[in-house]
């Protein structure tokens, strides 16, 4: 099943679905060694949604703003590795969505607890905005806002559940994106959460 709602943004609907358990044991081993935590924003505002990372490089946020850091700054050291398992499926989700040859180099992992959301922004902290980014959707369900090149652009609401795939490139790599709210609930495979990852190529 393959949605095409924007064109550069390809949904395939239960892509990662028998991937599911066993990238969640992934996740339980990646954060023993970079734990979640809530990261700072540049305005000084504590992230209602939970990160960690793994690969070369991973996403920080603090008070000198948003950038990928070879370590992790919690713990001082080299972020987890990228299971190769991960790296596969999100180079074969890009694959089916016409983005050939996509080698992430850096997963994040948002960990979303009921009622945390994620505010309309744009990815821009990665070198190459011609290397698309792969989203793997597990647990809860939740409500993608898909906007367009400026803020104030029309948004569409998409629908995203345990396997989801949803792939961004080309003409939008560079939409306006959040997550509404989440709704409080029980999934079988993550309990009361909603774990997000987000593969993208940071460096050139
Ligand atoms: C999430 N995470 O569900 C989303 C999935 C983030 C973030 O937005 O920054 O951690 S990634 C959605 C995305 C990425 C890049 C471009 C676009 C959407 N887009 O053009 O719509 O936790
Ligand atoms: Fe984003």
């Amino acid at each position: 099943r393959q949605e095409k709602p924007e064109e550069g943004v390809v949904l395939l609907r239960q892509f990662a679905r028998a991937n599911g358990t066993a990238m969640l044991q992934d996740i339980h081993q990646i954060t023993e060694g970079s734990p979640f935590r809530h990261m700072l924003t540049p305005g000084g505002y504590t992230m209602s949604v939970s990160t960690s990372s793994c690969g070369t490089i991973g996403w920080i946020s603090d008070r000198k703003g948003y950038r990928y850091s070879p370590y992790d700054p919690e713990t001082g050291d080299n972020w987890p590795v990228m299971p190769s398992s991960w790296c596969l499926l999100a180079h074969q989700a890009a694959d089916l969505a016409g983005f050939l040859d996509f080698v992430p180099d850096t997963c994040l992992i948002n960990r979303y607890a009921p009622g945390n959301q994620l505010s309309l922004h744009q990815d821009k902290d990665e070198e190459d905005f011609n290397a698309p980014i792969v989203s793997v959707s597990l647990g809860l369900p939740a409500i993608f806002l898909l906007g367009g090149m400026t803020r104030s652009s029309r948004v569409q609401r998409l629908l995203l559940t345990h396997g989801d795939v949803l792939v961004f490139g080309g003409p939008s790599r560079l939409r306006y994106h959040g997550i509404a709210p989440v709704r409080t609930g029980h999934h079988p495979a993550t309990g009361p959460y909603r774990i997000n990852l987000t593969f993208r190529r940071a460096l050139g």
